[in-house]
């Protein structure tokens, strides 16, 4: 069996995707996501340059040592354009084996962990009271876990604030459009909004929060504190994991969850973390670490230490994605939660998926394979356009993070 040719399909039913299509000399196809957000493109060329020219003709059963051929070969380990190209060639290698052996990927994986995979939503306003209203719309949708950001009085569309109620898209402009940030504001600000929240909906359902990269590990450690009455499921990317040992610090101090992990590539952005019982869930995705293959390494590690999952699972991240993590997060013995941004319906639509959301959670499918596909008749429709993730700087004009 030989993989006979493949190619990249890039479409924009309102934000951009850009997926790996396989076929193999039996007629069987898989696909995979490579979108990298307001770098698309480049994972484009770094496919059809420098990927498909050497999949040609090979084995498509075997996985593991495409993979290896793919990392070990470049030479150029890691980062994040390489990482997607790895993780797009995997899903849809994983897909196409699926297909021959007429399974479901969680079957390939070994079997089922669980019925059910529990998701999180995005509720999110422009400050505390439109938050709290859509806290509780989430609520009203089913959902038993949601993640809650508000806008700060005085900061310039602080993070996590959407245009749309239920699609939130941060890649909202042809070139990056200029948000601010004061640390100090947000300090006073976001822990009443989960005091309110609290005070109206009660203890049972899970919040969490998403720091994106903005504090230093002493605010960090201070937020984890003084959300702590609020009991958090968990605080996202409460400081920059570049160096890793940061996260010392914030454990020191708060008992507030930690999670982190959706721009890590490899085990290695994850291995101090983890091995250091620094974090509580590791975020990277199949998309983001190299696909099934790799992240189910991450998985394994982080299972030595009590450390459970909780894939990204934001709008950029393709339903091919989403379909492969649901697989994945029905596998996995150390499952924690899987985020669940909603695509809009132009979007599912170009991507048909057999995967379903009731009661708060996502049900994965039963089609062999990962149960993703692509129209691309209607693919074809949404052409590239062009879109930046947003850049954040201070009052005084110091580049932050966004
Ligand atoms: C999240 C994320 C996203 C990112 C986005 C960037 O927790 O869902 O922080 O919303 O900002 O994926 O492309
Ligand atoms: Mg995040």
């Amino acid at each position: 069996m030989k993989i006979q040719s493949a190619k990249v399909i890039v479409t924009c039913p309102g934000r951009n995707f850009v997926t790996l299509k396989i076929v193999t000399d039996q007629g069987v196809y898989g696909i995979g996501d490579a979108t990298l957000n307001g770098r698309e493109k480049a994972v484009v060329s770094y496919l059809e340059d420098h990927v498909i020219p050497c999949l040609t003709g090979m084995d498509p059963r075997r996985i593991e040592d495409i993979w290896q051929y793919l990392y070990r070969g470049a030479y150029w380990r890691r980062g994040p354009v390489t990482m997607r190209a790895i993780a797009a060639v995997d899903m849809a290698l994983w897909d196409i084996k699926g297909k021959m052996a007429g399974m479901p990927v969680y079957d390939l994986l070994g079997g089922k962990s669980r019925e059910r995979v529990m998701v999180y939503g995005h509720a999110n306003g422009a400050d505390i009271d439109e938050t709290v209203d859509a806290v509780g719309h989430y609520i009203d949708m089913g959902y038993k876990a949601i993640r809650a950001q508000t806008g700060v009085p005085g900061i310039k569309d602080a993070y996590g604030v959407g245009r749309g109620k239920l699609y939130y898209e941060p890649a909202d402009a042809a070139l990056p459009s200029l948000t601010g940030w004061d640390t100090r504001k947000a300090l006073n600000y976001v822990p009443k909004l989960f005091e309110k929240l609290r005070a109206t909906y009660g203890f049972d359902h899970h919040l969490l929060h998403d720091g994106h990269h903005r504090y230093t590990p002493q605010e960090a450690a201070n937020l984890g504190k003084m959300l702590e009455p609020y009991q958090l499921f968990w605080f996202e990317d409460c400081t920059p994991a570049e160096n890793q040992e940061a996260f010392k610090l914030v454990r020191q101090h708060t008992v507030t969850p930690l999670a982190v992990g959706e721009i890590f590539n490899t085990i290695w952005d994850a291995k101090d973390l983890i091995q250091n019982q620094l974090i509580d869930y590791i975020r990277a995705t199949v998309v983001g670490a190299g696909g099934l293959t790799h992240l189910r390494r991450i998985a394994d590690l982080a299972a030595l230490y009590q450390v459970r999952t909780g894939s990204h699972g934001a709008t950029d991240l393709s339903p091919v994605t989403m379909g492969c993590a649901l697989h994945f997060d029905t596998w996995v013995p150390n499952f924690g939660i899987q985020e669940y941004m909603r695509h809009t319906e132009e979007t599912d639509a170009v991507f048909p998926h057999d995967y379903r959301f009731e009661d708060g959670h996502l049900i994965v499918g039963e089609t062999p394979g990962h149960g993703v596909d692509i129209d691309e008749a209607l693919a074809a429709k949404y052409p590239y356009k062009p879109a930046y993730l947003p850049v954040a700087r201070l009052e005084d004009g110091t580049m932050w993070n966004w």
